[in-house]
């Protein structure tokens, strides 16, 4: 029987980088799409870069989207591209409403134009519940969105549900909570926290500047949240799911998990930075993944101590490598 054929956009990101492993480890060909850059950085994918196909395209453009499905007919398309991170859609909204909204319109019309039985996985986000109207959040949750990017979001759901009824596309919303890893940007919190603790600890940095401490999230590990994208499209028939782990933490709690797995004091190191804090905040996030959990079988594997730990490790001994 020949290979089922996966593409993935956005693969050098962080959850391009376990998808990745994870259809290779069920035998999928994975073609890999990317976009065209002055330097290559495939570092999340280069342990496995023989292994897939990587071909280039670009959310902002249609016609690039069209002949990749043209030419590799895939059965499932994972569009986990996207402009994430939520402090850039303040400063770039037009572009993060190009790439994380409207890129979704484009691959779903690829599909409907080329091949319309090609399974699609949009990757939604939990950032759609934003200032929040009931907890924990639910697929039936209504959305407020709190920053541009979390209305790009919000858009690239309803695209997904749109061409769903309106022309019968087996298209499904995965809408996650965060989910982290070794493997995240330096960018977002946690990385950004463990990474840190690993330079503190080594003495190659003394402070920390964070935003705010009191915000409060859902975390779980990416590694945990791409099996359930899979299952997700495995199903007889499209539908749309949350994946989360029902536990909630703030950043703070984050800091004192971190600084203590490398047995430092977080408020030592901690310094509250204005810059940090986004016109408006996602205060809470907390989700239920129970229909998840029935319908798919998904139910997270690493908790929020875990987790942190790993990355705390991961980032020591990779500082410990570069030495
Ligand atoms: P990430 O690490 O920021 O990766 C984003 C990927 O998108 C990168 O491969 C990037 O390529 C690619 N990309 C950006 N603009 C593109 C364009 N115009 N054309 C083609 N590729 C483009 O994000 P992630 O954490 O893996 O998240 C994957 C998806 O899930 C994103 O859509 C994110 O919004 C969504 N999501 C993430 C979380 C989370 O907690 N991680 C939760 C909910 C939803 P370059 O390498 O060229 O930059
Ligand atoms: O790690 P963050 O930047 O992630 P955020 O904004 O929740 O978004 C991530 O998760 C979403 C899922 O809900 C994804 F859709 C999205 O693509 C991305 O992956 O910030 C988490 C919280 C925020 O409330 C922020 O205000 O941490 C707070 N925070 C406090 N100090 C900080 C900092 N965040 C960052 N990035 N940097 C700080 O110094």
């Amino acid at each position: 029987m020949s290979k089922r054929i996966a593409l993935i956009t956005g693969i050098t990101g962080q959850d391009g980088s376990y998808l990745t492993e994870f259809l290779l480890s069920k035998d999928y060909r994975v073609v890999g799409m990317v976009r065209r850059t002055s330097t290559v950085n495939f570092d999340r994918i280069a342990h496995i870069q023989e292994a897939i196909d990587i071909v280039q395209g670009d959310l902002l453009d249609q016609s690039s989207l069209m002949d990749i499905i043209r030419e590799y007919q895939p059965d499932e398309i994972y569009n986990l591209a996207a402009q994430s991170f939520v402090p850039t859609s303040f400063s770039q909204p037009v572009l993060t409403g190009e790439f994380t909204a409207l890129g979704v319109t484009r691959v779903l019309d690829a599909i409907r134009h080329v091949k319309p039985d090609t399974r699609f996985y949009q990757a939604s986000s939990s950032e759609m519940f934003g200032k929040v109207v009931e907890v924990p959040q639910r697929e039936t949750t209504p959305f407020h969105p709190r920053s541009p990017y979390g209305v790009a979001k919000v858009y690239g759901h309803w695209i997904t549900v749109n061409y769903r009824e309106s022309y019968n596309l087996f298209a499904c919303s995965g809408i996650l909570f965060n989910h982290e890893s070794e493997r995240r940007g330096l960018e977002f919190v946690t990385h950004k926290v463990t990474h840190a603790v690993a330079r503190i600890k080594y003495g190659l940095q003394r402070e920390l500047r964070l935003g705010n401490l009191e915000a409060r999230r859902d975390w779980g590990f990416a590694g945990d949240y791409v099996r359930g994208m899979w299952l997700m499209l495995q199903q007889d028939k499209p539908d749309d799911y949350l994946l989360a782990t029902g536990e909630t933490h703030s950043v703070r709690e984050l800091c004192e998990v971190a600084f203590q797995r490398a047995g430092l004091n977080w408020s030592d190191h901690v310094i509250v930075d204005s810059k940090h804090y986004r016109p408006a905040e996602v205060d809470l996030l907390i989700g239920d993944p129970s229909k998840a959990k029935r319908v798919l079988g998904w139910q997270p594997e690493v908790n929020f101590q875990q987790l942190i730990e790993m990355m705390v490790d991961a980032d020591i001994a990779a500082l410990q490598r570069s030495k």
